[in-house]
């Protein structure tokens, strides 16, 4: 934007002075009545500014598109890398799988991207409880979908595969946290424990007589360092044989990397992704898999209890990252409409 100053002896003259110099678009940001001018009789200032860079609305082409379409066919290799930072692969990561993978085999197809992609996506959903109590706690940040993943969890164990569960609730900071997982253990009919303090954990795993004890805990922010230190104790406490880290895909890049960093060194051996209804690629999940290298236990596309969860399998996560996300196609629609 630039800004002038127009002096005349009549404002009708300075108003034609700053319509000659600055265009019709000029806006006019002050007016005033100088009391002498040069020239010892009365005068009128008008300050007045131009639009140097007038805002265009951004051409529809320009536009990132909301979800790519699914990768089909034939990819130039030059486009490799572009395709997969559309899926919301990280450009760094996506640079170094396209150079790591060019490398091994060409031409670049759709089926060979998404073997290549699916054999660096290990997964782990093998449950398999013996006489003590298997113990699965969920941890992450804060309002990822832990509860409801427990719950969804819960049900899958309960009806589908006819185990008794025990859940167990650590989060008693927050307000109705605890009705929250009571009220899913009635709904299913399983036991339901709180532990107020680890201490109190380490005895319902003692005492706990159900074959699955799933371990809720409260969310905690990824720089909150007490709510870590809580975490680890509660985790001693327990003594899981599975700690799944609860990401949410539908947040960035650098926060899941960040999550990623923090939570694994708390002892987190499976990751579990929430929300891939409410994100329109799925490519940024490889940024946490990529930092802590390990495996995917279940993701997770919907509020519904039981329901809306899926055990992870490589090849099922390189689809949803290749553009096969469940609601792929009504995001295109909403971006075509
Ligand atoms: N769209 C969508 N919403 C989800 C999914 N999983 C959970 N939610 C919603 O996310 C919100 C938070 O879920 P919670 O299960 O309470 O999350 P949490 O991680 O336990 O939260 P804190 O205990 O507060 O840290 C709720 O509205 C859930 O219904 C999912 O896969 N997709
Ligand atoms: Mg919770």
């Amino acid at each position: 934007m630039r800004i002038r100053k127009f002096k005349a002896s009549t404002m009708a003259e300075a108003l034609q002075a700053v319509k000659t110099e600055l265009g019709d678009s000029a806006v006019i940001l002050k007016t005033r009545t100088m009391s002498v001018s040069e020239d010892g009789r009365r005068g009128f200032e008008v300050t007045a500014a131009q639009d140097l860079e007038p805002v265009r609305p951004v051409p529809q082409a320009a536009m990132q598109p909301l979800a790519a379409p699914p990768v089909v066919g034939a990819i130039p290799a030059s486009g490799l890398v572009q395709t997969l930072v559309s899926r919301g692969v990280d450009e760094l990561l996506a640079r170094r799988l396209a150079d790591a993978w060019q490398k091994k085999s060409r031409p670049v197809d759709s089926e060979s991207l998404e073997k290549a992609l699916a054999a660096l996506i290990p997964s782990r959903n093998d449950l398999k409880p013996g006489t003590e109590p298997y113990v699965i706690a969920l941890v992450g940040p804060t309002g990822v979908g832990k509860t409801t993943t427990l719950a969804k969890l819960a049900a899958h164990f309960v009806l589908d595969r006819r185990l008794s569960v025990q859940l167990v609730t650590a989060d008693t900071h927050r307000i109705a946290a605890v009705e929250q997982l009571e009220a899913y253990a009635r709904l299913l009919g399983t036991e339901f424990q709180v532990g107020y303090a680890p201490d109190e954990i380490r005895r319902h795993r003692e005492n706990c007589k159900a074959r699955v004890v799933l371990l809720d805990t409260p969310g905690v922010g990824p720089m909150d360092d007490a709510g870590m230190g809580y975490l680890a104790d509660v985790l001693k406490a327990a003594s899981p044989n599975e700690t799944h880290l609860v990401l949410s895909a539908a947040v960035r890049t650098q926060d899941l990397r960040l999550c990623a960093v923090r939570f694994q060194a708390l002892g987190c051996d499976r990751l579990l992704f929430t929300k891939l209804d409410e994100t329109a690629t799925a490519g940024q999940i490889l940024t946490a898999l990529a930092e802590t290298r390990l495996p995917v236990s279940y993701w997770t596309c919907g509020q519904i209890v039981p329901g809306d969860i899926q055990a992870a399998t490589g090849e099922g996560m390189a689809r949803l990252i290749l553009g096969g996300l469940p609601h792929a196609e009504s995001v295109r629609a909403i971006q075509s409409a």
